[in-house]
């Protein structure tokens, strides 16, 4: 059922033209994206892109713990249950939603207040302007359900420093502020108090010239530091670690470190599916010499593949559905996922992205 609006649009006035608002209020569902709200953002940034009066557009969530949690993978696994087809389809409009706001030909602002994982990420990093609060925690969960990290993050993650990718997208690690902004994920910490003004500053401001750079300066007369990340602190273990090029040698390297906490980081991948991790870092090397375009092309054919397999809606189930926590990969270890199983992932499919 679908009675209220999961998603609002408006047209913000200020005294130099219109800013384009988007509103995440979904908040029983943590702001996680239906397809209903990927395919009416889709239209919405393009009309917007289009039109004359909008001079930038900016997305928020409306109060509550969340930004986005994720993509609606809950519905997803219904749709199996119920045979559909043409599960892909949820996958291609998100991605194509991803891939416009990386492509946006006008400003486009994230303010984030509170939790974003996975789907939440791909509508906000791809951002010309990436703003955030000290309430924000940042994941991508995605092995823990079978999956990968999608939405255009292998781009993202391939490119963080010191192979922080690698262990966000391998251990689905929950990062802090201050550890976005010190990899480049975030571009500004503003107090989320400060976001309505922020947002009508905007909407006050010319950005006829340089508009970026104006923005930019906007954005800075609401910032303040963030504090001091703890996970740039240990860049040396995780580039040591993650640099590997299986993840037998990862998990091998996390053990050696004789660091409690990494020794766990070794004992958490080890509860992930198998196959998630072999994709996972496979795609995150492939990501490192695609540009934007050719890396999300490769995570449709993968999400295809995922589809077709066990380990995504095992994960699904035991995750979200029955909250066993406790899924049955299958195959349940790294040594017997072959090289062709994975192989089979980056192989074209019938309908690319
Ligand atoms: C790993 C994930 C997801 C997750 C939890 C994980 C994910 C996702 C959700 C989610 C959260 C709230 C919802 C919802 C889905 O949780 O991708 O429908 O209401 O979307 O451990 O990858």
């Amino acid at each position: 059922m679908q009675t209220l609006s999961e998603i609002e649009f408006e047209e913000v006035s200020g005294r130099d033209g219109q800013l384009g608002l988007i509103t995440l209020t979904r908040p029983q569902a943590l702001n996680a994206l239906n397809q209903t709200m990927i395919q009416t953002m889709y239209q919405q940034l393009n009309d917007w892109e289009g039109a004359n009066h909008i001079k930038a557009v900016v997305i928020r969530a409306a109060e509550g713990r969340a930004f986005c949690a994720g993509g609606d993978v809950r519905s997803v696994y219904e749709r199996k249950l119920k045979h559909d087809s043409n599960l892909a389809n949820f996958f291609r409009d998100e991605y194509t939603l991803n891939r416009c706001i990386h492509d946006y030909q006008k400003p486009y602002i994230a303010l984030i207040d509170g939790i974003t994982m996975g789907g939440g990420a791909g509508i906000s990093v791809h951002g010309s302007h990436r703003v955030a609060s000290d309430r924000l925690i940042f994941a991508m969960p995605e092995t823990a359900i079978g999956f990968y990290p999608d939405v255009g993050t292998t781009y993202i993650l391939a490119r963080l420093p010191h192979k922080i990718g690698y262990y966000l997208g391998l251990t689905g690690a929950r990062i802090s502020l201050s550890d976005c902004i010190a990899t480049g994920l975030i571009d500004h910490y503003v107090k989320s108090e400060q976001f309505p003004e922020l947002i009508y500053a905007l909407a006050d401001t010319s950005f006829d010239v340089n508009e970026h750079e104006t923005i930019t300066n906007i954005i800075k007369t609401f910032s303040v530091p963030a504090e001091n990340s703890t996970l740039l602190k240990q860049r040396e273990i995780i580039e040591n670690c993650f640099s590997e090029k299986t993840i037998e040698k990862i998990i091998k390297a996390l053990e050696d470190t004789s660091d409690h906490k990494w020794k766990e980081v070794a004992s958490s991948l080890r509860t992930k599916s198998p196959t998630s991790l072999k994709v996972t870092l496979r795609a995150l090397q492939e990501a490192e010499n695609l540009d934007f375009d050719e890396a999300i092309q490769m995570e449709f054919r993968l999400s295809n593949q995922f589809l077709q397999g066990h380990d995504f809606f095992e994960g699904i189930r035991a995750v979200l559905i029955d909250k066993d926590q406790t899924p049955h990969w299958k195959p349940a270890t790294l040594k017997e996922v072959t090289t062709a199983s994975i192989k089979k992932y980056f192989e074209p499919i019938e309908m690319e992205l």
